[in-house]
């Protein structure tokens, strides 16, 4: 039987083509995979360990926290503290940026952003729900204390991104700007495996995925686009096929594999959409365009949008190019 590359080996094997200070980077890698292992374990056991439902408890944003996004949360501070990558964080879940200054911490160059667990509505009815990362260099001097700006940078400055998804089976899916790569955990042995090596939007893609329920509040241009997508045109193949989870990291991965587009427009009762820059947006759009995808808000290139709050919304709108580009042209119409 073919042995597959490790994660850990494979970013060994690819060193080389990291950007930036080699080691670090490599080492960070392999705290988000240990976390992601601790949190697969939790979701795993979560209906046996009682830890679903809600906290009772509203995060940053205003919305209910469950059990597990508190825990997934934990779990992964915990690892970066105790490991001596990054600086600091910035977490969905907390107000603040959590700044690691102590000896082993003090000299590292990376800063990272976490949606520790992304989709946890979905989490009580045991439907895929996914950890979102995204890594930058500080821009603060080394060895001084983290700054704000270290975290509000644009989205062309990430060093690295990507997501674990929990699903039928878990996943890790990365990019450090050299294309994008999966890695299948294997609970047997404990560790990831390539599965998914080089992945690239499919040529054409006929899936969209959209909350349809807000379709009242939505733009005219996407009111018109959706009527569209909807319409009858073999030769166009349409009418598409509607996918949607409610997961983002489900939704994102499924038409990443398979070709389509992902849209959480902005709507009257969500002026900037629902998806946050730093921690949903960012990564998911360095991970699109390095499938060879496009990722935008309607107009502008996500990754060139300079982020005024750690916390700020963002309508996106992601997958295969013509799709997105002609969901573009029929919000620049009308
Ligand atoms: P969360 O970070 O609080 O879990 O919210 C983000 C999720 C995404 O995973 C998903 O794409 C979106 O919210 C779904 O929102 P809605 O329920 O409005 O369709
Ligand atoms: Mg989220």
């Amino acid at each position: 039987m073919e042995r597959h590359f490790t994660l850990g080996e494979f970013i060994i094997e690819n060193q080389k083509d990291f950007p930036y200070a080699k080691g670090e980077l490599s080492a960070l890698l392999s705290s988000i995979k240990l976390a992601g292992k601790l949190v697969n374990q939790q979701i795993n056991k979560a209906g046996l360990a009682e830890i679903l439902g809600k906290i009772g408890k509203q995060n940053v944003q205003g919305e209910a926290q469950a059990k597990l996004d508190v825990i997934a949360n934990d779990i992964f501070i915990d690892t970066f503290r105790n490991r001596g990558e990054v600086c600091g964080l910035g977490s969905e879940e907390l107000e603040d940026i959590v700044i690691f200054d102590d000896e082993i911490h003090r000299d590292s160059k990376y800063i990272i952003l976490i949606d520790p667990l992304d989709g946890s509505s979905n989490i009580d009815v045991d439907i895929t729900v996914g950890t979102i990362f995204s890594i930058y260099r500080r821009v603060s001097p080394v060895g001084g204390p983290v700054t704000p700006e270290d975290f509000l940078q644009p989205g062309s400055k990430q060093v690295a991104a990507g997501y674990i998804i929990y699903g039928t089976s878990t996943i890790l899916v990365y990019t450090s700007g050299n294309g994008v790569n999966g890695f299948t955990f294997d609970p047997g042995i404990g560790s990831f495996f390539l599965s998914h090596p080089n992945i690239k939007f499919p040529k054409k893609g006929n899936t969209y995925s959209i909350n349809e329920g807000n379709y009242v509040h939505f733009p005219d241009g996407i009111k018109k686009y959706l009527k569209w997508v909807q319409e009858l045109n073999e030769e166009e193949n349409r009418p598409f096929t509607s996918r949607y989870t409610g997961s983002l990291v489900a939704d994102f991965h499924r038409n990443m594999l398979l070709g389509g587009i992902y849209l959480y427009p902005q709507g009257t009762t969500a002026p900037q959409g629902k998806l946050r820059l730093l921690y949903e947006s960012n990564p998911m759009a360095f991970l699109t365009e390095q499938a060879g995808g496009k990722a935008t808000n309607g107009s502008e290139r996500i990754l060139d949008i300079k982020p005024r709050d750690l916390h700020q919304r963002v309508p996106f709108i992601r997958g295969n190019v013509d799709m997105v580009e002609k969901a573009e042209s029929f919000l620049s119409q009308f």
